[in-house]
């Protein structure tokens, strides 16, 4: 399977997330690609290829040009206003306060495009992101030029990002960017599968009035797990998307044999939708030990999962989202990709 991939998405090296109420390093770190890197050599589960670069014009399909040049001049501005650490946003267009004006000052704009505030931005997170959207566009293609399978190993993840909003680590939907690229590309229908452990909050959003992609999500339920506002099972898709949207809810503990359950009722439903590929936001944070997350996947039952995805028989385009036990990410990532291709 070729692996897409670039070491310079280490230039997004933010310092600080907010969490718990201190600044801490974020979990979302360059080191996870190390340690990824590493067991897919040592499995030899394909080369790694160099993303090209693609025009601007096929992000701009998914997120709006007020965001992206937000998303651009974010860090310039924020630094010429004085400010000294890294850029965070404190203040929020909440239900109380529903002007439709974007404020035009640096700390207004941030929160106006921002949907959490853990996420730092500073010097090229933007560039990162980018980067992270042509790697996701590179595999695609190798999916369009009709290899079977491609794994887009890119960071920034970008799950949560939506149409105009960045947060949960991620800025710009390369699961959304790449399933439209396919749709533009010969392909009819996606069946887009998030297995991250948090619910993608963002593609689905993109997608939730498109009959063209299915969208489904196993993840914390949002009662008690990040991103809390969306991702409940009532949430079906409406107007024409209307029936093509699932969500699978699950509690802390969640064992593999449970989490499975789900992943066999959306590939029954992805079948009876007559999807011609898949795309899946492969977030490995569903892990035993993942430091932010509750389910109790055990990484030899990655393995499974791999499998299991196998066994919808669709050309399948993987996407890293999240995963923050760095040091057991490589052979949880790894064991996905070797159960898929057995
Ligand atoms: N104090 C992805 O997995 N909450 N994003 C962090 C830590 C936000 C996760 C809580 C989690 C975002 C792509
Ligand atoms: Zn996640």
């Amino acid at each position: 399977m070729k692996i897409i991939y670039s070491p310079e998405h280490s230039q997004h090296n933010t310092k600080t997330e907010l969490s718990g109420g201190e600044l801490v390093s974020p979990f979302e770190c360059a080191d996870r690609m190390e340690y990824i890197c590493k067991a897919l050599k040592e499995y030899d589960l394909g080369p790694l290829i160099e993303p090209r670069q693609y025009p601007r014009s096929h992000v701009e399909k998914i997120h709006s040009k007020n965001y992206l040049e937000f998303l651009d001049s974010c860090w310039e501005e924020w630094q010429a206003a004085g400010m000294k650490g890294e850029a965070i946003p404190t203040a929020w267009p909440s239900r109380s306060m529903t002007s439709p004006r974007i404020p035009e000052f640096i700390d207004g704009k941030l929160g106006y495009y921002a949907l959490a505030g853990e996420t730092s931005i500073a010097a090229n997170t933007a560039r990162s992101a980018w980067l992270s959207s042509n790697i996701a566009l590179t595999a695609a293609d190798t999916i369009v030029q009709g290899e079977t399978s491609c794994f887009a190993l890119a960071r920034p993840p970008g799950h949560h990002a939506s149409k105009d909003q960045y947060g949960g680590y991620c800025f710009i939907n390369n699961a959304a960017v790449a399933t439209q690229y396919l749709l533009d590309n010969g392909f009819a229908k996606v069946a887009l599968m998030d297995v991250d452990f948090h619910h993608g909050n963002g593609t689905q959003a993109i997608f939730y009035d498109r009959k063209d992609v299915f969208f489904s999500s196993i993840h914390g339920d949002p009662t008690h797990e990040f991103p809390y506002y969306l991702g409940y099972a009532e949430e079906k898709g409406a107007g024409e998307g209307l029936g093509y949207n699932l969500n699978h809810p699950l509690p802390a503990g969640t064992s593999y044999s449970e989490w499975e359950a789900k992943l066999e009722e959306s590939l029954i439903a992805f079948k009876a939708y007559g999807a011609d590929v898949m795309v899946v936001s492969l977030g490995l944070d569903t892990f035993e030990n993942d430091p932010i997350s509750s389910f109790k996947i055990k990484t030899d039952e990655y393995l499974k999962m791999g499998q299991k995805l196998a066994s919808l028989e669709l050309p399948t385009l993987f996407i890293m989202e999240g995963g923050y036990a760095v040091e057991d990410i490589g052979y949880n990532t790894a064991n996905v990709l070797k159960g898929f291709l057995q």
